[in-house]
C-alpha cells in the first residue's frame, strides 16, 4: 500500500506569512464569524427554507443559537475536533446550523451531494474514517435514512447515523434524530483558523472523487471577497437553487457569502423554474447562481411566468461554459445583470465584475478574486510529462494556479498530489484557457479526463469501473459527447465478453444505477461495440483510447 499522504498540506511558512500580512487570512474561524454576525444582525432574517411542509424563518440570533445547541448535542454523541462527519443534506434550512455546529466543534463536514448514493457515501466514509453520517430521512422519494444505516453498518468507523426527520414517514431505524440533538450550549475551544474546516469534493478525473481540505482562513477570504465582488448587501436575498453543499452555491458568493454580508439565504427545494420563481416572488430574491442548462431553462420559463421576478438583480452562471449566445439571453430574459463565474472546489474562483463592459461579461468567465491569485497558462503538451512552459500572452494553454485560497494537496492522496500539483505548488486545474490583457479568462476546453455534464462532473474512469463489474463486459470506455442542453453528456463504449449474449444498453444503465451511484453518472448513451479502435502500436492507454473514440464521434 502506498502512503495515504497527509490530511492537510499546509502552505509554505513564507507564503502563509504573506497571506496574513496582506490581510487575506485573518485568524478567524467560521464559528467566531457567526457569533459576530449574530451580534451585528440579531433579529434580521438569516435563513428561510422548508423542512417537510413547514416554512422556517430563522434570525441570525436563532441560527447562532441552533448552531451552539447542535454543537453541544454532537459533542454529547462523542463528535470531537478533527473528526470527520459525512454530511448529506438537501436544501433544507437545517443545513446552516448543522454546518456551523460542526465548524464550532472543529469537526469536519464532508460535503456529499444529495445525488450521491451508496458507492460514493461508502467511499467518503472509508476514506476519511468518518465517525458519523448526517442526512435527511428521505428526499425525492429516496430513502436516505436506510442508506445511512447501511453505510454505518458497513464502515467500522461510523458510530452514528443522524437523521433530520422531515416527516417523510420512512423508518428511521436506529438513527439519532437531529431534532433530539439540541442541547444546552457548551463552552468549546475555538479551532485553529489555519486548520481544516471541512472537506469539499473534487469533480474528479481518476476514479472516485478526491477530497479537498479547506481551512477557515482560506475559505473565509474567498467568501468575504466573493460577497463584495457580487455586490451583496444587508438587504440582499440569495437563493440557493443548486444543492447548497456544492462549492458554487456554498461560497460563490452562496449562502456563506450571504451570511457574511448580513443578508438572507433562501433554500430552494429544487432548481426548477417553477419552484424557484415562486420563491423569487415571495422572498424578493435579489441574487442567485445557476449552471448554464438551468439558466437556459429559467430564461425560457421567464417569458411565460405569471410570477413577479422584478427583485432579481444578479444571476451568476458557472460550473460549465456559458457560451456567448446563452450569456446574451440571460440578462434580457430575467431583467437582471449576468455575472459569469468560473470556479473550482480546489480554490481559484473567477468572476466577471458588475462594472465590466458587456463584451467581457458575455465572452469571458471572469478574472480571479484576488490580486494574489497566481495564474499561469502553459503549454498543454503531454499531460503526463508536462513542460509547464508558459504560452504567449492571449494564446490557449493549460491553466495552473496558486494563491491564498487554492489548496496545496488533496486529503490523503500523496500519489495523486505528485501529479496534480507542480513541484512549486501550482494546482493543475486541467482547464484549457485563454487569458486576455485585462486578466479575464476564457475557458476553451480541458485537458483533464472529465465529462462536464451541465456543471455535474463525471470521471470516466469511475463509470468505466462500474461497467466493467458487469460479468458480460470485457472492456468499457466513457467519453463526453456534445449535447444541446447539457453541453456534454456521457457516452459509454462497451466491448462485451465474446461468445455470450451481449448485455444491452438499458441493462447496463440499470446495472450501474443499481450499484448505487449518483444518477448523473449513469451513462446517457451506451454503445455496445465488437472492439475498440486500435490506436497505434503496443499497449493502448485509456487516455489514447478515449481520444480515438472522441475523434470518431466527430
Ligand atoms: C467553464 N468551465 C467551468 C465555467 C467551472 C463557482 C462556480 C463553479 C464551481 C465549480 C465552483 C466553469 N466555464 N464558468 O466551485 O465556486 C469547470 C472547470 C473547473 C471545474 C470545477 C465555484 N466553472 N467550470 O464548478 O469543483 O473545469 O466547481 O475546473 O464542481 O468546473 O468544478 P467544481
Amino acid at each position: 500500500a502506498t502512503d495515504p499522504g497527509p490530511d492537510h498540506t499546509r502552505w509554505p511558512a513564507d507564503e502563509a506569512a504573506r497571506h496574513r500580512a496582506a490581510g487575506h487570512w485573518r485568524g478567524q474561524t467560521f464559528g467566531t464569524l457567526l457569533t459576530l454576525l449574530a451580534d451585528a444582525h440579531r433579529g434580521r432574517t438569516a435563513v428561510v427554507g422548508r423542512t417537510g411542509g413547514r416554512t422556517q424563518r430563522w434570525s441570525f440570533t436563532e441560527l447562532d443559537d441552533r448552531a451552539h445547541r447542535l454543537a453541544a448535542g454532537l459533542h454529547g454523541l462523542g463528535v470531537r475536533a478533527g473528526d470527520r462527519v459525512v454530511l448529506q443534506l438537501p436544501n433544507v434550512p437545517e443545513f446552516l446550523p448543522v454546518v456551523f455546529a460542526l465548524f464550532r466543534l472543529g469537526a469536519w463536514p464532508v460535503f456529499a451531494l444529495p445525488a450521491h448514493r451508496g458507492s460514493e457515501l461508502r467511499h467518503f466514509a472509508e476514506r476519511t474514517g468518518a465517525v458519523a453520517i448526517l442526512t435527511v430521512d428521505a428526499h425525492e422519494r429516496f430513502d436516505h435514512a436506510a442508506l445511512a444505516a447501511a453505510v454505518a453498518g458497513d464502515v467500522a468507523s461510523v458510530r452514528n447515523a443522524i437523521v433530520l426527520d422531515t416527516g417523510a414517514g420512512v423508518d428511521l431505524g436506529g438513527a439519532v434524530g437531529l431534532a433530539d440533538l439540541y442541547a444546552d450550549p457548551l463552552d468549546l475551544p475555538d479551532p485553529d483558523p489555519e486548520g481544516v474546516a471541512f472537506l469539499q469534493l473534487s469533480g474528479g478525473s481518476t476514479g472516485l472523487p478526491k477530497l479537498i481540505p479547506r481551512t477557515h482562513d482560506d475559505y473565509l477570504y474567498s467568501v468575504r471577497e466573493s460577497a463584495r465582488i457580487c455586490g451583496l448587501r444587508r438587504d440582499s436575498v440569495y437563493l440557493a437553487a443548486l444543492p447548497a453543499a456544492h462549492n458554487f452555491p456554498l461560497s460563490s458568493p452562496g449562502v456563506l457569502g450571504a451570511l457574511h454580508a448580513g443578508a438572507t439565504s433562501v433554500f430552494s427545494p429544487g432548481p426548477d423554474a417553477d419552484t424557484a420563481f415562486a420563491l423569487v416572488e415571495s422572498e424578493r430574491v435579489t441574487i442567485t447562481g445557476l449552471v448554464p442548462p438551468l439558466a437556459a431553462a429559467w430564461a425560457q420559463a421567464a417569458g411565460r411566468t405569471a410570477r413577479d421576478l422584478s427583485s432579481l438583480e444578479v444571476v451568476l452562471v458557472g460550473g460549465a461554459k456559458c457560451g456567448r449566445e446563452l450569456a446574451a439571453r440571460i440578462g434580457p430574459a430575467l431583467d437582471c445583470r449576468l455575472q459569469q463565474v468560473f470556479g473550482m472546489a480546489e480554490g481559484l474562483v473567477n468572476y466577471t465584475r458588475l462594472d465590466d463592459p458587456d463584451e467581457l461579461v458575455l465572452t469571458t468567465q471572469g478574472r480571479p478574486i484576488s490580486p494574489d491569485d497566481e495564474v499561469r497558462v502553459v503549454d498543454p503538451d503531454d499531460p503526463l510529462a508536462p513542460s509547464d512552459a508558459e504560452v504567449a500572452p492571449g494564446a490557449e494553454g493549460a491553466l495552473l494556479t496558486r494563491g491564498p485560497y487554492t489548496i496545496r494537496g488533496y486529503y490523503r492522496a500523496a500519489e495523486h498530489n505528485a501529479t496534480a500539483f507542480t513541484p512549486d505548488g501550482f494546482y493543475r486545474t486541467g482547464d484549457l484557457v485563454r487569458r486576455g490583457p485585462t486578466g479575464h479568462i476564457e475557458v476553451v476546453g480541458r485537458v483533464k479526463e472529465q465529462v462536464n455534464r451541465g456543471g455535474e462532473k463525471v470521471a470516466p474512469e469511475e463509470v468505466e469501473d462500474h461497467l466493467m463489474a458487469h460479468p458480460g463486459v470485457l472492456d468499457a470506455a466513457v467519453i463526453g459527447v456534445e449535447d444541446e442542453f447539457l453541453g456534454e453528456r456521457t457516452c459509454a463504449y462497451v466491448v462485451p465478453v465474446p461468445g455470450d449474449e451481449p448485455p444491452t444498453g438499458p441493462v447496463l444503465r440499470r446495472f450501474v444505477r443499481e450499484r448505487g451511484v449518483a444518477a448523473f453518472k449513469v451513462p446517457d448513451v451506451v454503445r455496445v461495440v465488437e472492439a475498440f479502435p486500435v490506436t497505434g502500436v503496443g499497449k493502448t492507454s485509456r487516455r489514447e483510447l478515449r481520444r480515438a473514440l472522441r475523434s470518431g464521434e466527430h
